[in-house]
């Protein structure tokens, strides 16, 4: 059986004590369990301040066949960052500019080249979703049609290779759209005229959709991640709803980070749908779910520490009861 962990960002010191909490103990430097699993779901790195050390945890366990583990959209990205473009001399497959270098630069910050490298090179042989017996696990979004066309693009290249890392990273590329949707999840427009701000500030007219719910009857408020910030009760476009791709409710689990949802009550978003990002990395919660085999997933199966650092470590109790993101 498994123990699924979201969106780590490099919060070591909470890694340990979520293992210690869920029964994994460490035995000649390597946590693991007599009887479970645990699954990354990606978003190891970047952000925090312990970024080699999660390395140092996860990828043994790994490796000793203890957890598996997705990648998340800042591994993918930083396996674009440091990889030649093969037609452009001196640049990248993900361009370096200011916004791309601060995403992954407190990894650029923290590690040594050698252990750059070496992280680089686990990264790449990770999966980009899994699907085990009675349970899904992707870092933001399942959806069939994306999965099955990255699975084809993976079998053509031989996996994350340099020439599908060029498919996959490269806006245009024709792996870009569908690593976009399980790595980043689906955005739309909001009406015309009606926009938001983000937590960084900037002003956005598309929000992320909650793409595993059936449209129909929602509106932009309730059909958004941005519960808290997006306040139209307009029903939602019909374009929205005609290309929505509801997860069925007979499905399999699945699990996802990415998100940040807000560290008040973790619990699962539909019976077959759990988000276990519940932002460690802004002061919130490193949250895990103790998968038993079942179909329905059970709100008592979340189990969570909070963070050592950052503001909202000292008044999580205050945070308002809702799944809204941050
Ligand atoms: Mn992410």
């Amino acid at each position: 059986m498994y123990d699924l962990i979201g969106d780590i960002h490099g919060h070591a010191t909470e890694l340990v004590l979520l293992l210690e909490k869920l029964g994994y103990e460490r035995r000649q430097g390597v946590f693991s369990h007599p009887e479970r699993k645990v699954i990354f779901l990606g978003d190891l790195i970047d952000r925090g301040p312990q970024i080699q050390e999660v390395l140092d945890i996860a990828r043994p366990m790994v490796e000793e066949g203890y957890a598996l583990a997705v990648l998340g959209n800042h591994e993918l990205n930083a396996l674009g960052y440091h990889t030649p473009h093969p037609k452009r001399p001196g640049r990248h497959l993900r361009e370096h500019n200011d916004r791309t270098t601060r995403q992954h630069e407190a990894t650029l910050r923290q590690l040594d080249a050698g252990q750059l490298r070496s992280a680089l090179d686990w990264l790449r042989t990770l999966p980009l979703w899994l699907e085990l017996d009675g349970l899904r696990a992707v870092h933001a979004c399942w959806d069939e049609p994306s999965r099955a066309a990255l699975a084809e693009g993976l079998a053509e290249h031989g996996g994350l290779t340099p020439s599908c890392l060029q498919a996959a990273c490269v806006p245009g590329a024709p792996l870009f759209p569908h690593v976009e949707v399980l790595l980043k999840g689906k955005e739309a427009k909001l009406p015309h005229g009606i926009s938001f701000f983000d937590k960084e500030g900037h002003e956005r007219r598309s929000f992320r959709t909650r793409w595993y719910a059936d449209p129909r009857g929602q509106t932009y408020r309730s059909y958004a991640f941005e519960t808290a910030t997006i306040h139209s009760s307009s029903p939602l476009a019909i374009w929205i709803l005609e290309s929505a791709n509801p997860y069925p409710v007979d499905a399999k689990p699945v699990f996802f980070g990415h998100y940040w949802l807000r560290p008040d009550c973790p619990a699962p978003l539909a019976q077959n749908v759990a988000c276990l990002d519940y932002s460690v990395g802004k002061g919130g919660l490193l949250c895990a779910y103790r998968w038993q085999g079942e179909q329905t997933l059970r709100q008592e199966h979340f189990t969570w520490v909070p963070s050592t650092h950052g503001p909202q470590a000292a008044t999580l109790t205050e945070a308002p009861a809702s799944s809204a993101p941050i």
